[in-house]
């Protein structure tokens, strides 16, 4: 606007005054007008750039196959855009009815030891002895906790779990959070720079948890003698990109 007024306010001056001197003072203003305008150009150009980027919504999935010879198979999608929302859902069946099933984003942490190493789900021969993969036997193949997959997403101590009513043991997961929140809290917890890399979702895996055990058997319905076991994995897929 200034520019403008500058430039109108040269015009009538050259108008009136027709003076070569003022012609070429007049080119050189619009010269840098232009220029100007060039570089504005730019910068809106890479804010068009920057925000499509930021908009754009990136697709997983996750395919959950049984472990612990559980018959619990599912699939779980996640959806995220870096200025929306973090969204996982999860679709699973075969699951202990009347109970509470933990589930997690597992993986290795972008700032420990192994950082970032490709978690993978347990093969059948990680199980002990007594043929039951347990929580921590499984923990060198799907590593940690990262994100508990509770009702609120962030902060990242686990909440409340899913809980699948009498019946068949359908699971329907639904939740959301800012994938911002979710990336601060990601990055306050594991020392990470704010971006979606420390996400890494490629390299994690999903894991559902909580079986009934009797008699070193995994069994999806309570039957005398039965206990139920909340983290006892029970299904897993890896994270591959949609
Ligand atoms: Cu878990």
């Amino acid at each position: 606007m200034k520019t403008n007024l500058t430039v109108s306010k040269v015009m009538n001056s050259v108008k009136q005054n027709s003076q070569p001197g003022l012609k070429g003072i007049l080119a050189l203003l619009l010269c840098a007008f232009v220029f100007a305008g060039c570089d504005r150009l730019e910068e809106q150009l890479e804010d068009i750039i920057n925000e499509a980027e930021e908009q754009e919504v990136k697709m997983f999935e996750a395919y959950l196959t049984p472990l612990n010879n559980s018959g619990v198979t599912g699939k779980a999608t996640i959806k995220y855009s870096l200025n929306g929302n973090f969204e996982v859902m999860i679709n699973a069946k075969g699951l202990s009815p009347n109970r509470v099933h933990p589930q997690h984003i597992h993986g290795f942490a972008p700032d420990g030891d192994m950082k970032n190493k490709d978690a993978v789900c347990p093969p059948a021969s990680a199980a002990g002895d007594d043929g039951i993969l347990s929580l921590p036997e499984g923990l060198p193949y799907y590593g940690p906790v990262l994100v508990p997959l509770d009702d609120n997403l962030v902060p990242l101590n686990a909440g409340s779990f899913p809980f699948v009513g009498i019946g068949a043991g359908d699971l329907s997961y639904h939740k959301m959070t800012a994938t911002k929140e979710l990336l601060q809290a990601f990055d306050n917890m594991y020392d990470g720079t704010q971006t979606e890399k420390d996400l890494m979702l490629i390299n994690r895996v999903i894991v559902i948890h909580g079986a009934f055990v009797k008699d070193g058997v995994v069994m999806q319905r309570y039957s005398e003698g039965a206990e139920y076991m909340p983290a006892l994995p029970v299904a897993c897929g890896e994270i591959m990109k949609k």
